[in-house]
């Protein structure tokens, strides 16, 4: 009975919070909110270390925040779509519906183990139609507001399994399934314009600072990649056109010898009509994986394509190159090549010696540079062999460059973001329908609103990787809403982070009859937001895109404190085991479960939380969660050994009693720091540890002062420990509480009078060597300080027959006793 039970003790405390709704958030905040969020996970079938992580944190947050007094919502649902459900349904030829709501349904279970403190009202699944259907309905305002488009996009098709590709299905070049190679598709697919966003997104980022990581800021910056430069053309020799580049380097403009286009560019796909190299070149950039990362680190290769320019302010003829390292989708998919002052181009001259010409001369370089150079000289600098611009300095020839150019109009200053269009459309059967359908009269038609949502069928058993929406007759054939003649519906569903780049939102109002309804605005933004870093750009950047796609659609306020979905962002570090990322493939998990029924919840998040702060990696150590679970059972012991009922504190405490309660306050003090700005939660239990070893050697008779600060103390000791382990905290709680519910309870305030100290503890310094550390009256002035330390009896020895010069006092710190 007496003894540390966890398991029958926490589901005991689970059933009371559920009985009592604990975490129940009202519609609208009353007074403070506090909204706090753990990216929600994908339902996979298990939760797995870097999950428990992940929520023991945000719970330890939100719990914290509700006994500030805030009004606290914690919700969590699921992110249900997506390619794992149908592998495993061809695996076990089962529905990718039922796998899933099956998942959910244990690992919802294994959530309410660890006893976090969520508001289950709000549960979601982005798989049900109550969901999907307003991503549905914005996707058709997006379509009026001409931020949805269709084009041409390249995919990854296996030509065995009849199937386009996610990149990551993509292993070495082939199939994951099939093993065969990988071709590039060009195919019509469904795109978000979040281009016309880049500015805005990247302006928000500097709200962000200070709230968000610096290494996601740069990450997000560096995704957008806004640069200037020019829109420079080369006319064709032959009169029929113009070739346009995109330079930031409009200065080396003279230091072009060559053009290089990609390898897709019109003008490559015409060459190749008439030349079969050129044509086998462009067949063999098509095995490459579309991705700028291959793109960038394979072997540099081309072609020449038997096409001349004209150098638009030279009149010099220059040759151009189709090369498989200029990106079609990029600036205008054709370079200039200057590889004099570009080592990529630099190399490719090389390979195939096309002429380096120098254009820049480095600003502490006298002499000319060497005319055979080992690499290029890529810093900015001084203009030489550049006609009437040499001598300017590369800021400023680039404008008077691009100046001559307007003035020709073969040229002109331009943005170019690396920031793509969001390509959304997945050719993929477990996602969210895209509401379009196809007409052979009309084209593309939008579904009406009224006929929304398109509701993806769920009875299908997978047989193979093809969508069985293609095959589906009551799902594929419509009338068409415009004319009413026999259409098609679209096949392609949505990509699945556009579930969850507003699933934040729909936790605010998760029954609202539109997407959005007022208690989203009073909800958001997100206070705090957690998760791992790898969603450093995508996730991330398309839920700040998402927010601000609501708030032009009249869904969120357009007040300024409403364009930024997370106010506050900590990226949580990953867990280790033997030094490396835990994971099934290097079969080094631990089993969150195992560890829930061998010491229970508590011990799990505290260990957790405990073992590192928390946006650093964390190395699992069996004995350091037998540590945790250790000191669980000595509190448990403490608060059980305690003559209760708690006394009120005396008036006046006699020194132990005074030297207990500062421990006790100063602890209050370094949890409460490290709970809010910092969130070393480790430092925060580490300091509760220490606390519990000074109560534990307290000697506290009953009636004694000792008992009454003890009494105070434990009770601070479990409403400090009740964000990290609230089951444990609650029981004991009950025992020794005052009224109130632990997890209500206003937060412990240090006491300054507890805090403050009588005495000065001083370091003592003879000639500037440090001889003591002695206590003093704090309240001394220096001329009191100065006498008594002259005659203090520890003293004696290191002063005994010198003569003593001076004394300097340092107040709080040090006296320094200068001797002959
Ligand atoms: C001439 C030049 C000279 C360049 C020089 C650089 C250095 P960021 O900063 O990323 O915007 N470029 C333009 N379009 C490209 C494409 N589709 N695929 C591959 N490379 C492309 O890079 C802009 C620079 O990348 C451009 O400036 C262009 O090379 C190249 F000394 O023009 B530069
Ligand atoms: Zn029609």
């Amino acid at each position: 009975e007496n003894s540390y039970q966890p398991q029958s003790l926490e589901s005991t405390i689970q059933q009371r919070w559920e009985r009592e709704n604990a975490f129940r958030a009202p519609n609208h905040p009353e007074g403070e909110k506090y909204y706090a969020l753990a990216m929600f996970p994908y339902p996979s079938g298990q939760l797995h270390m870097g999950h428990v992580r992940n929520y023991s944190i945000v719970d330890a947050i939100a719990r914290y925040q509700r006994m500030r007094g805030k009004t606290v919502l914690h919700p969590m649902g699921w992110d249900a779509f997506g390619l794992p459900a149908e592998n495993a349904a061809l695996k076990n030829g089962s529905a990718p519906a039922d796998w899933t709501f099956s998942n959910i349904e244990h690992m919802r279970g294994q959530l309410k183990r660890l006893g976090l403190s969520y508001d289950w009202s709000r549960e979601i699944a982005t798989c049900t139609p109550d969901y999907y259907r307003w991503e549905q309905w914005l996707f058709l305002q997006l379509w009026k507001k001409g931020l949805v488009y269709q084009k041409l996009s390249t995919v990854n098709w296996d030509p065995v399994d009849q199937t386009v590709l996610a990149n990551e299905q993509v292993v070495d070049g082939r199939g994951w399934r099939s093993g065969a190679l990988v071709e590039r598709r060009e195919i019509r697919q469904w795109f978000l314009r979040i281009s016309a966003y880049a500015d805005e997104l990247l302006d928000g980022l500097d709200t962000l600072q200070g709230q968000w990581p610096d290494q996601v800021l740069t990450m997000q910056r560096n995704w957008i990649g806004r640069s200037e430069g020019a829109e420079i053309h080369f006319p064709l020799a032959d009169g029929s056109g113009v070739i346009k580049v995109f330079s930031t380097r409009p200065d080396t403009l003279f230091g072009a010898t060559y053009l290089a286009v990609a390898a897709e560019h019109p003008l490559a796909l015409q060459a190749a009509e008439s030349s079969g190299e050129i044509a086998h070149f462009i067949e063999r950039c098509k095995h490459v994986a579309v991705s700028e990362a291959t793109m960038e680190s394979q072997e540099k290769e081309g072609v020449p394509l038997g096409i001349q320019v004209r150098h638009p302010l030279t009149d010099e003829l220059l040759p151009v190159w189709a090369a498989n390292f200029v990106l079609l989708g990029y600036g205008e998919g054709a370079v200039m090549s200057v590889p004099a002052h570009d080592q990529r181009d630099f190399e490719f001259a090389r390979k195939y010696e096309l002429p380096i010409r120098i254009v820049i001369r480095a600003e502490q370089e006298e002499r000319e540079s060497a005319a055979d150079p080992q690499a290029a000289l890529t810093t900015p600098g001084c203009l030489v062999h550049s006609a009437n611009f040499d001598g300017l300095d590369s800021q400023t020839a680039k404008t008077a460059i691009t100046e001559a150019l307007a003035a020709k109009d073969l040229g002109k200053k331009t943005i170019n973001y690396r920031l793509r269009d969001w390509g959304i459309s997945r050719q993929r059967y477990w996602g969210n329908p895209i509401p379009m359908i196809h007409c052979p009269h009309c084209g593309v038609v939008p579904v009406p609103e009224a006929d929304l949502p398109v509701v993806l069928p769920t009875h299908y058993q997978l047989h193979d990787p093809r969508s069985p929406l293609l095959d589906d007759p009551e799902f594929l054939q419509v009338d068409c809403p415009q004319c009413g003649a026999a259409a098609q519906r679209e096949t392609d569903t949505m990509d699945t982070f556009v579930e969850s780049s507003w699933y934040y939102a729909r936790f605010a109002c998760p029954d609202a009859t539109q997407m959005l309804d007022s208690r989203a605005t009073d909800w958001l933004p997100v206070d705090q937001y957690v998760g791992g870093v790898e969603h450093a750009v995508l996730h991330l950047l398309y839920a700040r895109f998402f927010n601000r796609l609501l708030r032009d659609v009249g869904l969120l306020p357009n007040d300024g404190k409403h364009d930024e979905p997370f106010r506050r962002l900590l990226t949580q570090g990953m867990v280790l085991k033997d030094g490396s990322k835990m994971s099934k493939s290097k079969g080094n998990t631990v089993d969150p479960q195992a560890i829930l029924d061998r010491y229970g919840a508590d011990t799990a998040r505290l260990f957790i939380l405990f073992a590192a702060p928390p946006e650093q990696s964390l190395e699992w150590s069996d004995s350091a969660v037998e540590g945790a679970y250790r000191f669980l059972q000595r509190i448990w012991r403490l608060v059980q050994d305690y003559h209760g009922p708690v006394p009120p504190l005396p008036q006046a405490l006699r020194d132990t009693a005074r030297d207990l309660r500062r421990a006790v306050h100063q602890c209050i003090e370094r949890v409460t720091l490290n709970m809010e700005d910092r969130q070393h939660f480790n430092v925060a239990i580490a300091a509760c540890m220490e606390l519990s070893n000074q109560l534990a050697k307290a000697e506290a008779t009953p009636g004694s002062d000792e008992h009454a600060v003890l009494g105070e103390g434990l009770r601070a000791l479990l409403l400090l420990l009740s964000p990290f382990a609230p089951h444990l905290s609650e029981a004991l709680w009950d025992k020794i509480g005052d009224s109130k519910a632990i997890l209500n309870h206003p937060w412990p305030e240090a006491d300054p009078e507890a805090l403050h100290s009588d005495t000065v503890t001083l370091v003592i310094q003879v000639n500037g060597k440090l001889r003591e550390r002695l206590d003093f009256p704090a309240a001394s002035p220096p001329q009191e300080l100065e006498s008594a330390v002259l005659v203090h009896p520890e003293m004696a020895r290191h002063l005994e027959g010198k003569t003593v010069r001076k004394v300097i006092v340092v107040p709080g710190r040090l006296i320094n006793i200068v001797v002959a």
